[in-house]
């Protein structure tokens, strides 16, 4: 069983998790500035982002220090690129994911005009990926809108914001098309329904607790119709290129075999597949719709919405992959974290420290599903597992672990690919360590790469290989075939 030649092999990033210089090179305030970090107490403590107030933002936004804001600082990629895209080049990336931050473009989001600085940093960096061999893959939004459009009128609500990311992604495609061909929306696009600040700029205090799930829809509906949009604007502007959009794999198991647990787990995976089904397929399903109007939620489509949808579908599906879990109808069944969620235990698999539950099988069930419903070309943009890795005295990083976990997903993806599906490439999350999305811990380590800093920003910030870094640049080599 051998993975086709062409296969893509790298890593993800995304902009606010990695580049600091929150206040350089002319970039406006994202979303991400305010996301404070929480010390690590108690796994189902981080079910979901952090929850946020108007008056929480409001306090971070007027705050001009970084110590508890991690993600105002990154791990300095913005001035460390061509360090850290040299050693991503030496593991033999042949593609890597990042993400570009609206701000920097745009910095409250409504200019006519880009900041030539922030296009000058990004043109930068894809003609240096390009130098090393490395394709870019870039999503449009990773979890960083404007902060401006969250405190002026709740950032995706409004159907306005449609035309100001339209005016965002035409600078992209016209100042970057020549470098980058593949091309991402919305990151894990179903999450503004979890976190909707962090997706969709939304304060959910200033919305009344019965109409925010109404809003979160609405505002799921114009990324619906942006992504239509800039998809069709892609293939006028740079015709060679290809766009996809990305879901948040939340692969679920009934938690046992009562016909009512398989009925929840049948309605939630029906609700996770909307988002595919509208960006993939070109349309919100019949049942999917009657099981919002169930619940007094209705889309407010416009003229052309349907028949936008219905044309520009995206190229490629691509996912997050991390973990698995159950459905019960039990109230008082178990629950541990997963990316984003809070699902419920399942008795056969075992949890990382954050309370993840690790599940191989759960990838190539997650890839035949996807296959199966879409028969689009699949990409898996995030995999991996965060621990918190030891720097040694003598300076190494031993994280067998790490390589276990990922021996085991490659078998399952290697499996998957045998048995039909059209795997364009793999991209772990993340190739050198970050700040943590949902925490905004450094100590949640993912990366074949150890970067030297602390959850409070102490620390060197130099890199180190860790054990995994060499074992993967061996797999990479052997285009998956050498997994020892
Ligand atoms: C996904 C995000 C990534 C990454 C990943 C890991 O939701 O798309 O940005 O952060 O989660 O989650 P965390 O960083 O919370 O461990």
């Amino acid at each position: 069983m051998a993975l086709p030649d062409g296969f893509r092999w790298g890593g993800a990033l995304a902009a606010n998790q990695v580049e600091g210089a929150w206040k350089e090179g002319g970039r406006g305030p994202a979303v991400s500035d305010v996301a404070t970090y929480k010390p690590h107490t108690d796994p189902t403590e981080y079910a979901a982002h952090h929850v946020v107030t108007k008056a929480g933002v409001e306090k971070a936004a007027a705050d001009q220090d970084d110590t508890y804001y991690p993600k105002r600082r990154g791990i300095d990629f913005y001035h460390r690129y061509p360090e850290d895209l040299a050693l991503f080049a030496e593991m033999g990336f042949t593609t890597l994911r990042v993400s570009i931050s609206w701000t920097r473009l745009f910095p409250t989001g409504e200019e006519t005009e880009p900041n030539e600085e922030g296009v000058a940093h990004y043109e930068a960096m894809f003609r240096e990926m390009r130098r090393l061999g490395i394709e870019p893959l870039v999503t449009l939004s990773h979890y960083d809108p404007p902060l401006a459009l969250a405190l002026k009128h709740n950032g995706w609500v409004e159907r306005r914001t449609i035309e100001l990311f339209e005016r965002f992604a035409a600078v992209c495609f016209a100042r970057f098309g020549a470098y980058v061909k593949s091309w991402i929306t919305f990151n894990e696009i179903d999450g503004i329904l979890r976190h909707p600040f962090t997706s969709g700029a939304i304060i959910p205090d200033t919305i009344p607790q019965d109409e925010l799930e109404q809003a979160c829809y609405t505002a799921l509906h114009h990324q619906f119709v942006a992504g239509a949009s800039v998809t069709r604007m892609l293939r006028d502007m740079v015709p060679d290129a290809r766009m996809g959009c990305m879901l948040t794999m939340l692969t679920t198991y009934p938690n046992t075999c009562h016909p009512d647990d398989v009925a929840a787990t049948q309605l939630k995976e029906r609700m996770l597949y909307l988002c595919t089904d509208v960006q993939a397929g070109g349309a919100y399903p019949r049942l999917a719709l009657r099981a919002l109007e169930r619940r007094g939620i209705t889309i407010p489509f416009r003229d052309g919405d349907r028949e936008l949808l219905a044309e520009h579908t995206a190229d490629f599906i691509s996912f997050s992959y991390y973990m698995s879990m159950t459905e019960s109808v039990r109230p008082d069944a178990e629950r541990t974290p997963g990316n984003t969620v809070l699902g419920v235990k399942n008795p056969f698999l075992p949890s990382s420290e954050w309370g993840w539950q690790i599940d191989p099988v759960g990838l190539r069930i997650s890839l035949i599903s996807l296959y199966d419903r879409y028969g689009k070309p699949l990409f898996i943009v995030e995999n991996g597992l965060g621990m918190r890795d030891e720097l040694t005295a003598d300076g190494h990083v031993h994280d067998p672990y790490r390589i276990d976990y990922f021996r085991a997903h490659f078998e399952q993806l290697i499996q998957a690919v045998d048995e039909g599906v059209d795997l364009l490439g793999y991209v772990s999350w993340a190739p050198i360590d970050l700040v943590s999305a949902s925490t905004s811990q450094m100590s949640k380590r993912y990366g074949f790469v150890y970067v030297d800093q602390d959850d409070m920003g102490g620390g060197t910030l130099r890199r180190v290989r860790k054990d995994s870094f060499t074992w993967y640049k061996k797999v990479i080599a052997s285009n998956g075939a050498d997994l020892s």
